[in-house]
């Protein structure tokens, strides 16, 4: 690997996709401000221009919703390449935005750049504390519906992983009705058709926005009548490490924890508690549940399964048999952890989250994997890493070959090339 070239190359990503107080994914096909995008890549940003990482999280807050949904769009300027547009989402508030949310990284992205040291670093962490607080308060009551530390999503594009084989028989009971509006996708000018979303999925992609509009975006609204209701491995363990980390930066604050560390507490404790409802025996790992019909959606692990060392889940029995299926999916994939087991029906290596690998998944699993001591494992993932950046920074890439897919120029891609370069962790 040419690390002086790479380096040079993934800032000069960030530095294009570079739009003062945001960032965004990249030019073109997602020309706005997405959630965990933003997030993900401040920690890149950090690793050369810590304040600039901060204003990269702190404007990602700033569009938080007043129910506390911080929005997985944020729409801060115009641009007709995109669809669905703010018009098309219809939501009220300022600034525009989707009606949805996408997976909460940005407390422990938030926690990582305080512990890159100094008071201001606390301060601005500790001056975030309230809305993290609100928008985790926000998954764990409007969003348990059961109350039960299962936390709910209402649309597959909140997962962030928008067409996995893991909605597809939910999404199949999504009808798509008679009236929705005439579309015209724009992804498809981009990038090939074999590598994004089929138009029946599209379709009941944007029947769910036609349902949330026809909530007028009232969270209660929507979740007691949603046609689709899945709780995802992906959200449930970023979560659960979103509330660890939330714990400490409250106790940053002034004062510290208080009532508000022990009201956290004990969504860490009914959040880790419902992760075994996502067991399958049968995949070898964590799955995606209907939460409609009280089942699980499939029987095969995805990238999001081996998200379970990253979210801290201590089951030694599950924890090994799931350290089993996650090197047998690098046997199968050597070029980073598949975003669906090749093995299973359902794999695509080029289609969107239905096996292509994704650079800050891998950064994520291997990092829990870490932590928790699978160095082996993270030593594989490290190894694969490496492999799909000799095909530069796009958005995916296939798991055997490692051949670059989707959007280039991908500001998360080339955020987590300059972390793991900078910790030297290739
Ligand atoms: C819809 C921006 C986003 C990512 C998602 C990824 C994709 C959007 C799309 O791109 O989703 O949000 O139009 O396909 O699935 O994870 O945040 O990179």
């Amino acid at each position: 690997m040419d690390r002086a070239r790479l380096r040079a190359e993934a800032l000069a990503v960030i530095r294009g996709n570079d739009r003062g107080d945001y960032s965004i994914p990249t030019a073109g096909l997602y020309p706005f401000q997405w959630n965990w995008d933003s997030a993900l890549t401040a920690l890149g940003m950090a690793t050369y221009d810590l304040p600039r990482a901060w204003r990269e999280v702190e404007t990602l807050a700033a569009a938080q919703r007043p129910d506390g949904m911080v929005p997985h769009i944020v729409f801060w300027q115009e641009d007709p390449g995109y669809f669905p547009s703010h018009a098309a989402w219809g939501t009220a508030g300022d600034p525009p935005a989707s009606g949805i949310t996408q997976p909460p990284v940005l407390a422990s992205v938030v926690l990582a750049l305080a512990q890159r040291g100094g008071a201001e670093g606390r301060r601005r962490a500790a001056a975030l504390a309230k809305p993290l607080l609100a928008w985790h308060r926000w998954f764990h009551t409007l969003r348990e519906p059961a109350g039960d530390g299962l936390v709910a999503l209402t649309h597959p594009w909140e997962s962030g992983r928008d067409n996995s084989p893991d909605w597809d028989r939910p999404l199949a009971a999504v009808e798509v009705p008679a009236d929705l509006p005439a579309y015209q996708r724009r992804d498809l000018d981009h990038v090939d058709a074999d590598a994004r979303p089929t138009r029946g999925q599209y379709d009941r992609f944007m029947a769910l926005v036609a349902h949330g509009r026809a909530c007028g975006w009232r969270q209660e609204e929507i979740v007691a009548s949603a046609p689709f209701l899945v709780c995802d491995p992906g959200v449930q363990f970023i979560l659960l490490r979103a509330d660890r980390d939330l714990l400490e930066i409250l106790a940053l604050r002034e004062g510290g924890g208080g009532a508000e560390a022990a009201e956290v507490e004990g969504w860490i404790e009914r959040g880790e508690a419902a992760c075994a409802r996502l067991w399958s025996e049968e995949a070898g790992g964590y799955c995606a549940r209907d939460l409609k019909r009280g089942e699980l959606t499939a029987a095969a692990c995805s990238n999001a399964s081996m998200l379970a060392w990253y979210a801290g889940i201590r089951d030694e029995e599950k924890m090994a048999r799931l350290a089993a299926t996650a090197a047998a999916l690098l046997d199968e994939a050597p070029c980073g952890m598949p975003s669906w087991d090749p093995r299973a029906a359902g794999y695509d290596a080029k289609r969107y989250w239905r096996g292509p690998a994704w650079a800050i998944m891998n950064h994520m699993i291997a990092q829990g994997m870490r932590e928790q001591g699978e160095e082996e494992l993270a030593r594989r993932l490290a190894q694969a890493q490496g492999r799909l950046y000799a095909a530069g920074f796009r958005e995916y890439y296939e798991p055997r070959s490692g051949a670059g897919l989707g959007g280039g120029a991908f500001s998360w891609t080339a955020a987590v090339f300059l972390l793991w370069d900078s910790e030297e962790l290739f």
